[in-house]
């Protein structure tokens, strides 16, 4: 248990990361030391271990208020429209993602907190950036509006520790595949639905096709990278836009063989969508050196041991 001298808000907390970050956050810190805030209705898994309040993170002055009034030291800010979300309404998108950090970064700057998390993505990469082990610093057009939010705010991030101090951190997550809370609408959602179906169906129609390989990484690692990192000594941060950060990689063909050694009647079929072309815009594989010097990031799950423990839960979840 760390000393509950700190007090945390995380934003976006009913979300896929947003809920399992929440629940790790209040077993380090204690239920009462982390408030949990969305816009929608507290998540069934929050009820009951910590305090829970709904929040606009567009409405500057009640998120100022808040800080104030419960003495927040840290902010999570998770609330995002993901890619494939994002481009069925792209203004929204900008506005949402971009206007939730300068909210965020102002206040932090002005209330001096302790800290801030911010989650990139490896979708700030783009067609022309190196698509095998694409490097922490390289070319980064992305051609989707998240992709295009996640970059500009990874500017504003190290803007703002650079100008003003705050200790913002950030990491480019790759696809997170979890079983506790449902996928946010983005690009890598079919390596979470396949398991869903493969279970009560059998069967799954992918949405991208068989080879495309994109960089995943399962819930554990991606919430133990993100507490390593908030927990590492500011001195050994040298990345202040947002670290690379690798877990799997992975193709439909490859997650579909890895379910039919324990569903061998799975049956996978493929019909790309207009997630393909983002997909396709993507890296394969990444490069996360500088995560693994700076603080010492090492994965944990490989492609099987996560399917064994993805069926193995959601399984418990229906009997
Ligand atoms: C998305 N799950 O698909 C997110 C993620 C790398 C992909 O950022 O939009």
């Amino acid at each position: 248990m760390v000393m509950a001298t700190e007090k945390i808000l995380v934003v976006g907390a009913c979300g896929q990361i947003g809920v399992e970050l929440t629940l790790q956050l209040r077993k380090m810190y204690g239920g009462s030391a982390v408030i949990a805030s969305d816009l929608r209705e507290e998540h069934p898994m929050l009820k009951g271990t910590g305090p829970y309040i709904s929040m606009d993170i567009m409405n500057k002055e009640t998120f100022h208020v808040l800080v104030l009034r419960y003495n927040i030291t840290q902010v999570y800010l998770l609330a995002a429209i993901l890619s494939a979300t994002g481009e069925k309404n792209p203004h929204l998108a900008w506005t949402l993602n971009m206007g939730s950090l300068l909210n965020v970064l102002e206040v932090a700057r002005e209330e001096k907190l302790h800290k801030v998390y911010w989650p990139s993505s490896i979708a700030v990469f783009g067609p022309n950036s190196p698509k095998q082990d694409t490097p922490q610093h390289t070319i980064m057009e992305p051609t989707t509006v998240y992709g295009v939010s996640k970059l500009a705010g990874e500017r504003w991030c190290e803007y703002f520790n650079h100008r003003f101090g705050v200790d913002v951190r950030s990491l480019r997550y790759p696809g997170l595949i979890s079983y506790k809370s449902a996928p946010g609408g983005g690009t890598t959602d079919y390596a979470i639905e396949i398991y869903h179906e493969a279970l009560a169906t059998q069967k799954y129609e992918c949405f991208l096709s068989e080879k495309t390989y994109l960089p995943m990484m399962y819930m554990p690692d991606a919430i133990r990278s993100t507490i390593e990192l908030m927990e590492a000594d500011a001195s050994r941060i040298s990345v202040r836009s947002s670290y690379n950060l690798g877990g799997m990689s992975f193709s439909p063909k490859e997650i579909g063989a890895s379910i039919q050694k324990h569903i061998p009647s799975f049956e996978l079929s493929y019909n790309p969508d207009f997630r393909q072309q983002i997909a396709d815009s993507w890296p394969s594989s990444i490069d996360d050196g500088a995560a693994r010097e700076d603080w010492g990031w090492k994965p944990a799950y490989d492609l099987d041991r996560m399917t064994e423990d993805m069926l193995k839960n959601l399984a418990a979840e229906v009997d």
